[in-house]
């Protein structure tokens, strides 16, 4: 793609009172209108200091101004960053006198856009900008880090290049057969089984990379007045939920997130499920959501207080295919029954909830696979699933009634189901969708 770009600038910092405040123009006229409104010519190669001048040579703020030369930049064009006082009132004056010499305010992640147009970033590393933004624990982050780097990139290039090496022999061979012999059936067989095993490698750590961006789901489920909404309390360590000793207190299923040794867990607490028949509507309604989430969690922490209940069995029955920890609550004033191998705790001492808490976060560990050090988004994983598929076609079709032509469009499909994790082939459309998730000024 061609580098013809208009002119475009955003404050990169947050619309508050804070110390500093950046502004960064990016384009072909970056330079220009800098110069115009800063109070001396700018060197290119050093850090400037002076003041941005309105048209009327009055003084609009005192400024540091960061020169950057094509293609050494964010976005791979002339870049100049202004760092000014961080007062809303300052910026927009500064930003209203940038638009009035010719540049337009950037879209929602257009530096990023403009960095990836310009083949300065691939498309994995463009996503890979958004993740660490948006990152919410640790671990998140330092995945996210990693595909900027070019991890994922390099991932999918490695699977790539071998393709590309036996379709192009493939075509050659369906062009040219009177000069380019056939590729031999079994090496093409091979080549995929081996790259199929590549891409499941990255899919089987889907759910582990879905787990460390968005956290893992844990719903406290038992009866009226066990104890859950004290014990979520507990774990978010203030009080979100209301406590009664009225049974069907919790009427709505209510969500918090913590970050647990750098893995964030997002808590659920639910209403006390009893016989539907004697609850109230507003209580059948809770009820139906407390099963849902059980559905859709990924542990399940089971509270009693001295044994099951008829209910509290044929929950165990919706929840057997989850993580489950049983949890003996109100241990102060009801002595544990030694039958059920359960955590006991106390939400009104606090006994037990750090041996909870610790429980819990080896629960994660287990269900994270920890050599994970790079992550794929939904997108990334559906492209990765196309070329499975598509390899899959090509071993079948290539077993069945080797026709090169036909395993070969197979084998074409399978490149550029790849080709579209790293931005290869894209639509506008696909581009706008991934970009105008991210924020102004990134
Ligand atoms: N002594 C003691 N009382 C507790 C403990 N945990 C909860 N309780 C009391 O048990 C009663 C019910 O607690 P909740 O946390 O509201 O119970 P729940 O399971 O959320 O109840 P529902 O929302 O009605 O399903 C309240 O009076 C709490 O103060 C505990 O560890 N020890
Ligand atoms: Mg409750």
């Amino acid at each position: 793609m061609e580098n013809n770009f208009d002119t475009i600038c955003a404050t990169l910092t947050p619309q508050a009172l804070c110390a500093v405040g950046i502004i960064r123009i990016s384009g072909e006229n970056a330079f220009l209108i800098a110069n115009e409104i800063f109070s001396k010519k700018i060197n290119p190669k050093m850090i400037n200091y002076g003041f941005i001048l309105d048209e009327a040579k009055n003084k609009l703020d005192e400024v540091i101004l960061l020169p950057f030369v094509a293609p050494h930049s964010y976005t791979g064009e002339d870049v100049v960053e202004i760092q000014t006082h961080g007062n809303p009132a300052i910026i927009n004056s500064i930003l209203e006198l940038i638009l009035s010499k010719g540049a337009r305010i950037a879209q929602r992640g257009e530096f990023t856009k403009r960095a990836f147009l310009n083949h300065r970033i691939d498309l994995s590393q463009a996503e890979a900008v958004l993740d660490v933004i948006s990152a919410k624990s640790t671990k998140s982050a330092q995945n996210a880090l990693n595909n900027l780097g070019g991890y994922l990139k390099e991932k999918i290039n490695l699977i790539k290049t071998d393709l590309v090496e036996i379709y192009s022999k493939v075509i050659a061979s369906i062009d040219f057969p009177e000069d380019v012999a056939e590729v031999d059936n079994k090496a093409i067989v091979s080549i995929c089984s081996d790259k199929i095993h590549q891409i499941e490698d990255i899919l089987k750590n889907a759910k582990s990379h879905d787990f460390i961006r968005d956290g893992l789901s844990a719903c406290l489920i038992g009866v009226p007045n066990v104890g859950k909404s004290s014990l979520f309390n507990s774990l978010l360590n203030y009080s979100r939920a209301i406590v009664t000793d009225i049974a069907g207190t919790t009427r709505d299923t209510i969500k918090e997130t913590i970050n647990l040794d750098g893995y964030l867990i997002n808590f659920i607490d639910t209403a006390g499920i009893r016989d539907k028949n004697k609850a109230d509507l507003v209580e059948q309604i809770g009820i139906e959501n407390s099963i849902k989430a059980i559905q859709e969690s990924d542990i399940v922490l089971f509270l009693y207080e001295k044994s099951f209940s008829e209910i509290d069995k044929k929950l165990l029955e919706i929840a057997k295919d989850k993580q489950i920890l049983f949890i003996k609550t109100k241990a102060d004033i009801i002595p544990k029954n030694d039958d059920i191998n359960a955590i006991e705790i106390s939400s009104k001492s606090g006994f037990g909830i750090d041996i909870l808490k610790n429980k819990i976060s080896s629960l994660i560990k287990n269900l994270i696979i920890e050599d994970t050090n790079f992550t794929t988004n939904k997108r990334q994983q559906s492209c990765l699933i196309k070329a499975k598929d598509a390899l899959e076609n090509v071993i079948k079709t290539s077993n069945e009634c080797d026709l090169a032509d036909l395993y070969a469009m197979d084998l074409k499909g399978a490149i550029l189901a790849l080709d579209e994790i790293t931005g290869e082939v894209l639509t506008d459309e696909i581009l706008d969708n991934i970009f105008s998730n991210f924020c102004i000024g990134k």
